[in-house]
């Protein structure tokens, strides 16, 4: 009894240490910080902890990005909300956790996960005088549910807080695979009009299934339905055959958006989300980069990604923008290596370490699930250094509202804390205690990671070559003494298992910051 007293008081009193110095951290942001700089995000799909030269990469090199992180604060601890796409992006856009919304990964028709009453990073940011735009993967749902492709789709980015939009609406692996520009296809003839299906075949295009003689990557049982540029999808789509994309040219499609809009915005504030393709599969870099990486195209989109950063950053300093602008770079879930089409990512890895010194990756409830090569840049105002501090990516909406200026109300963004001075770098006092979701939940606390029981088979995702961390028995690692979560000592600390459980019972039911 003392001693489940005692460690109430300890976890009561590191959170309540954590919120006082944050609160007191907050308040010394100086007259230049509240100038209402621009804010670019920069998120990549897939990319692991250790998939950065700074972070130890071996298989590819990004001078670009380390550039950043050798000039900008380098995370070493920085996660996702989650470890998969679309529960990740709703939080970042949010503040809210994804189970909140039950928010898992959409098929390229589902509707739009967010409703437009919601509050969102892009409206808060609207609000108080930004242009906003979001280039490159949405995989957040369009329209309501019924979506006629020949039309504006609707709701969309633009609801939800978005001025300027350029979608690949769901995955590179799904269709529709065309852009959308404001919500509608870009270059679609009204005399082919497109369609969509996730229910059975429609039209007479060739799929995987049927004519695997077209292919040029191998696909599973789910990838093998429409084939648009010699890859089959997931779903089936027909017509529309003047707008649809070419994969290879994602790249230069996707930094000539975002230019475009920088440019045209460079005269206001601007918040720019860019979400890349890469280096989700399927993977197909341009011929600039093919071969380029020593292990195979995951490594050369991973230097086409790193190309990409490069000019968009180099743009920035071009307009004369750099000094006024924070980048922030970071990635939405963990690595895998097949996921879904044979490209040759497993068998070229050599000694690469996708994930770094962690376990687990995509999918995972192992920290590789969430814990994201994470940086932030903006010369002048941060200056260079490696920050331990513990923070998630469900804070940006908290941290840009206190670096704007705007005050949250109470519903607002409920999972997000005020990390800006972690951002910034003026501390490396973080969050005491965060959640991350998987297929089940886990909770960081202080140096204690602890992952819910699930019956999910643990063997699920075995054949993409990532450990996904699941258990029917309560999971309690020590990050501290063992990185790696490779000993679980849950039956060891029994009454602290408890007091988590209550705990992730309590953030499900209030929302974190008004625990
Ligand atoms: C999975 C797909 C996978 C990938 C993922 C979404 C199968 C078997 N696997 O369902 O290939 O598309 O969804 O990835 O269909 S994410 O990064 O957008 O979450
Ligand atoms: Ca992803």
């Amino acid at each position: 009894m003392l001693k489940q007293f005692l460690l109430a008081v300890v976890i009561f009193s590191l959170l309540v240490s954590c919120k006082t110095e944050i609160k007191k951290e907050t308040s010394q942001l100086t007259e230049k910080d509240k100038q209402k700089p621009n804010i670019v995000v920069i998120y990549v799909d897939d990319l692991g902890y250790g998939d950065i030269g700074v972070n130890g990469a071996i298989g590819a090199s990004t001078p670009n990005i380390d550039k950043l992180a050798n000039n900008g604060i380098n995370f070493t601890d920085a996660h996702c909300s989650a470890a998969t796409c679309t529960p990740s992006r709703y939080s970042l856009l949010t503040g809210s956790y994804a189970f909140r919304n039950n928010a898992q990964i959409l098929q390229g028709d589902a509707p739009l996960l967010i409703n437009s009453d919601e509050a969102t990073l892009p409206k808060m940011l609207q609000k108080n005088g930004y242009k906003t735009a979001v280039v490159g993967k949405w995989h957040l749902g369009l329209g309501d549910g019924e979506v006629d492709w020949n039309k504006e789709v609707a709701p969309g980015p633009r609801e939800i807080g978005f001025d300027y939009s350029f979608l690949i609406p769901a995955t590179g692996d799904r269709v529709p695979a065309v852009y959308l520009e404001n919500q509608k296809v870009m270059n679609l003839d009204p005399n082919d009009p497109l369609k969509v299906s996730y229910k059975g075949k429609i039209g007479n295009l060739p799929t995987g299934f049927e004519n695997p003689d077209l292919l040029r990557q191998v696909p599973d049982g789910q990838h093998n339905k429409t084939i648009v540029n010699g890859i089959s999808r997931i779903g089936f789509m027909s017509g529309g055959r003047s707008a649809w994309w070419v994969d290879e040219e994602f790249p230069d499609v996707l930094v000539g958006k975002a230019k475009k809009f920088i440019n045209e915005n460079r005269d206001t504030p601007f918040f720019l989300y860019l979400a890349y393709h890469d280096i989700h599969v399927p993977r197909l870099p341009n011929e600039k980069f093919l071969g380029k990486s020593s292990m195979g195209v995951r490594g050369d989109v991973i230097e086409q990604m790193d190309w990409c950063t490069g000019e968009v950053v180099k743009y920035l300093e071009e307009l004369g923008l750099d000094r006024n602008t924070l980048v922030l770079f970071s990635s939405d879930n963990g690595p895998v290596l097949n996921d879904g089409y044979q490209d040759e990512s497993v068998e070229k890895l050599g000694n690469h370490k996708p994930a770094g010194p962690f376990r687990g990756g995509k999918y995972s409830a192992l920290e590789a699930g969430t814990r994201m090569p994470t940086i932030a840049y903006w010369p002048g105002t941060i200056s260079s250094k490696t920050s331990n501090a513990l923070w998630s990516q469900v804070d940006l909406y908290a941290s840009i509202a206190a670096l704007t200026g705007h005050d949250l109300d109470d519903r607002e963004a409920p999972d997000s804390f005020n990390m800006l001075d972690v951002i910034l770098g003026k501390t490396e006092y973080g969050r005491k205690e965060m959640l991350e979701e998987s297929f089940t939940l886990s909770l960081r606390l202080g140096e204690w990671k602890y992952i819910a029981p699930t019956k999910r088979n643990p063997k699920w995702i075995d054949n993409k070559g990532v450990e996904s961390g699941f258990s029917s028995e309560p999971q309690l690692f020590n990050l501290r003494e063992d990185i790696s979560e490779t000993k679980n000592v849950a039956k060891d600390n029994e009454t602290l298992v408890k007091e988590i459980q209550e705990r992730i019972k309590m953030i499900k039911e209030k929302g974190s910051r008004l625990l």
